[in-house]
């Protein structure tokens, strides 16, 4: 199987950790893509332009990370991060959304900041400045949930993706006046899947 991404994705990065959790690199090649580039030739793999995406070895192409990470934790018939049964299953996925929530607002903040200085809005840095900063606390209360505490799920993953992208945007401080989500964040970024796909500053 081939995975497109680039270095700098978190939605990339989910899936690059679910790799690496499930011990399938040897199953899956990783190839940089090259995105939002007038004709790049990515775009004839996949037309849309986005990563992740994976052709999976009967070579189809799927987008989205949810898909592509609930495909990959399949394969091997072992899945270790479908949802349990019951009551549980609807907090671990509003904790999934609540992260894919702030994730998405810092996706747009870091897109704005990648634009040439003269074409970002104002308006939009500080409107998705503003949507960090009321996340972080609300994490800051959330990151006590028995859920965020315990094996390993695709909430914590997309949180910690969400936190660590202030590797890439020095606007995004969260750490300050959140002691409980830094304390956290620290423990998940110290794990040998989160060190290896760690966005370069
Ligand atoms: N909902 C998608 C989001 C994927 C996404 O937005 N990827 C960005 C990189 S972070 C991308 O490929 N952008 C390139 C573009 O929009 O052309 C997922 O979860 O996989």
């Amino acid at each position: 199987m081939k995975l497109y991404i680039t270095a700098g994705s978190p939605y990339a990065r989910i899936a690059r950790i679910v790799i690496l959790e499930k011990r399938l690199q040897s199953r899956i090649e990783i190839i940089p893509a090259q995105t939002r580039l007038a004709d790049s030739p990515y775009y004839r793999i996949n037309p849309s332009g986005r990563v992740p995406y994976l052709i999976r070895d009967d070579g189809v192409g799927m987008e989205e990370s949810t898909l592509i990470c609930a495909y990959l934790d399949h394969i091997d018939g072992a899945p270790a991060f479908d949802v349990p049964a019951g009551e549980q299953a609807w907090e671990l996925r509003r904790l999934e959304a609540l992260a894919r929530s702030m994730m998405d607002g810092l996706a747009v903040w870091s897109r704005e900041i990648a634009r040439p200085e003269n074409e970002r809005s104002p308006t939009i840095l500080r409107h998705e400045a503003g949507r960090s900063e009321r996340m972080a606390d609300l994490w800051e209360k959330e990151i006590d949930h028995p859920a965020m505490r315990g094996a390993l799920n695709l909430a914590q993953i997309t949180l910690a993706c969400a936190l660590g992208l202030d590797a890439r945007n020095p606007d995004f401080r969260w750490r300050a006046g959140h002691p409980k989500l830094s304390d956290w964040f620290g423990q998940m970024a110290a794990r040998a899947s989160f060190a290896a796909t760690a966005p370069a500053a």
